[in-house]
């Protein structure tokens, strides 16, 4: 009670933002101090960001704070929430205190520090210790997506059992499929918010602990702040991307040679990023087009019409363009592109970067990947937008912001 208590106190608390160009300035040739007051900056935010997540999931409208999976979600946020509150502060640990970081208000104090002379063995335990701790919550978190999936499949078998009508008025999915349901806006705009805050905290805690272990093993890789890359070549990304997306097409229909992807335009450009979040979109994207086309052609088509990725540079923004010719999608059925849709069948989830079993996840979809890729492309500022000709096929537009100075849209 006490804790709860806490909880709520913390969740009262202005969550900071920071952007790509704070992350990377506060990361430039770090020392064990710089470390140690990013490590002060996370004991502070990442308990207040926890804290506005356990207080919305027990708040959440049409009984879904009662279903079981909800309630495991919010222990573990609980649960992290708690590992931050016990591990003790730099003073407690006994860190001289000209090493020690006094004022946290906002992020220009925290992220405009760096350098700072060398430090006794203390200070790198005590941040070698921290992400441990971090890196064990984020662990901890690793099944969100498919636990909350899994509370939303619970709150529809509430409804049944309750003859809701919000079970009723659903069309039929892909392939004549199982019926797929919109859920309440109320619930899609907790889900943005929810996966959105997740981004971020995933973000801060995989740039803190990527930044302490170089420091603490003394290799930098070079080009590399943490995670973040500051010269992520778009042209080397979308191959790997291609690369990956074609594979997954050819295995999971079984051809001997799935669509074409033409690369054109400014492949050759990099700018600050994050890697694994630029590939995750396109991968994302590359599936959805491929899915497309083969099911537009059918899978004994000698020659399917390429896709093409285009890349354009401008000033504010880099935008890649994904077309195909994969019969589009009717204007109607566009909002539901961006709606985590759930199934009347029960059908695994595909989630980032792995299959489940021996489970045949669906190639793309109808899942989470579209409205997970968007929130991705805004968490730095960016914005994924799709238009499409019904009979002929669809351009999805990825929109990246060069500027890097834009901060979190924290929820
Ligand atoms: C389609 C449906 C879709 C979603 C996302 C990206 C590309 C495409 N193409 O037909």
């Amino acid at each position: 009670q006490a804790l709860l208590d806490k909880v709520k106190a913390f969740a009262t608390y202005p969550q900071t933002a920071v952007s790509l160009k704070q992350m990377v300035q506060f990361g430039r040739n770090p020392s064990q101090t710089t470390i140690l007051h990013g490590t002060q900056f996370m004991h502070q935010e990442l308990p207040v960001r926890l804290a506005h997540r356990v207080v919305e999931l027990e708040n959440l409208p049409y009984d879904l704070s009662k279903m079981p999976s909800i309630n495991t979600v919010k222990n573990w946020y609980t649960q992290s929430f708690q590992d931050l509150m016990e591990f003790p502060t730099p003073q407690q640990f006994g860190i001289p205190d000209r090493y020690v970081r006094r004022s946290l208000d906002g992020p220009n104090a925290t992220y405009f520090s760096s350098g700072g002379t060398d430090s006794p063995d203390d200070v790198k335990a005590y941040n070698l210790q921290f992400t441990k701790c971090i890196e064990n919550i984020k662990k901890r978190h690793d099944p969100t997506t498919t636990t909350v999936a899994q509370g939303i499949m619970e709150l529809k078998d509430h409804w049944r059992r309750t003859n809701s009508p919000l079970l009723s008025g659903g069309r039929s999915g892909p392939n004549g499929g199982p019926a797929q349901l919109p859920l309440p806006t109320a619930i899609q705009a907790f889900l943005d918010r929810f996966y959105m805050s997740r981004i971020g905290i995933r973000m801060l805690i995989g740039q803190h602990t990527t930044m302490t272990n170089a420091v603490c093993s003394n290799s930098s890789q070079e080009d590399y702040v943490g995670i973040i890359c500051t010269r992520t070549n778009v042209g080397d990304i979308a191959n790997d991307a291609i690369r990956n997306a074609r594979f997954i097409c050819q295995d999971y229909y079984g051809l001997y040679d799935c669509p074409q992807v033409k690369l054109m335009g400014r492949t050759d450009i990099d700018f600050m990023y994050v890697p694994s979040h630029l590939h995750h979109m396109l991968f994302e994207l590359l599936k959805n087009s491929l899915r497309a086309v083969v099911e537009r052609y059918g899978i004994d088509c000698d020659e399917y019409p390429e896709i093409r990725l285009i890349v354009a540079e401008g000033k504010e923004d880099i935008t890649i363009k994904i077309s195909d010719e994969g019969g589009g999608i009717p204007r109607s059925g566009m909002p539901l592109i961006w709606t985590y849709m759930y199934t009347t069948a029960d059908q695994p989830l595909l989630e980032e970067g792995f299959n489940q079993g021996d489970f045949r996840a669906p190639l793309a979809g109808f899942g989470y990947g579209l409205p997970l890729s968007r929130l991705y492309a805004r968490y730095f500022g960016g914005d994924l937008r799709l238009i499409s000709m019904e009979g002929y096929g669809t351009d999805a537009y990825l929109h990246l912001s060069r500027l890097s100075d834009s901060t979190e849209p924290l929820p």
